[in-house]
């Protein structure tokens, strides 16, 4: 299972970005998303350059959210975008050719276009309601068996996913997974994400 986080300036405060990206870097996680929903482009790319450095002594490959300039400037391993942010081939050019471009999906008929679209990678939520995206309804768990048969590369089911629901999400299918809300409030990420990643380990076990 992997585990991909999302810096999300809703939940880290300005003075807390460098050590926060350190300690999730530092924990085993697949990716690192830089998501800033209320931060204008400008403020956006002084925090990527900041985080960038670290992800890279870390090992951990930096995608950002909604900007796709954003992600070339500071050659990042990828852009992510929304359903309503245009093409993914468009991203890609924008970006100056990013290695990985992500598309958020909600239905099994999104998962189907960003696969023909040639998407490196999906979101799939939210899979539960989330205070992270208000206002979007949760599409729950029956589609996610499905949604890996429509889509050849790695789908990050995302949304609500905490220590307490992670069990049954990895029973109904999910191999990775994005959490927000729950990784960036723990008191320690780094055992936070081991926790994690050994109750999916052990939910695997039992339902293979
Ligand atoms: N896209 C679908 S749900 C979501 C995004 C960005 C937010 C998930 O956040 P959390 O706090 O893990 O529910
Ligand atoms: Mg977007």
């Amino acid at each position: 299972m992997n585990l991909y986080a999302i810096l999300d300036l809703g939940y880290v405060r300005e003075s807390e970005i460098v050590s926060c990206t350190k300690s999730i870097c530092g924990s085993g996680v697949s990716m690192l998303q830089l998501r800033a929903k209320s931060k204008r482009p400008n403020e956006i790319l002084k925090i990527a350059k900041q985080i960038k450095p670290i992800c890279k002594d870390l090992g951990t490959p930096l995608i950002i959210n909604d900007y796709p300039e954003i992600a070339g400037e500071i050659e990042a391993d990828g852009v992510h975008i929304g359903q309503e942010d245009g093409k993914i081939n468009d991203a890609r050019k924008m970006s100056g050719n990013c290695k990985l471009v992500g598309r958020s999906t909600h239905s099994l008929d999104q998962v189907r276009t960003a696969n023909n679209e040639g998407a490196d990678y999906i979101g799939f939520g939210p899979l539960y309601a989330t205070n992270t995206k208000p206002g979007r309804p949760a599409i729950g768990l029956n589609d996610i068996i499905q949604a890996h048969k429509e889509f050849n590369g790695p789908i990050y089911c995302i949304g609500g996913i905490n220590e307490s629901t992670i069990i049954e999400v990895i029973k109904a299918g999910a191999k990775n997974v994005v959490i927000v809300s729950d990784l960036l409030q723990s008191s320690d990420i780094v055992y936070y994400v081991s926790k994690i990643k050994s109750l999916s380990k052990k939910t695997l076990e039992e339902i293979s």
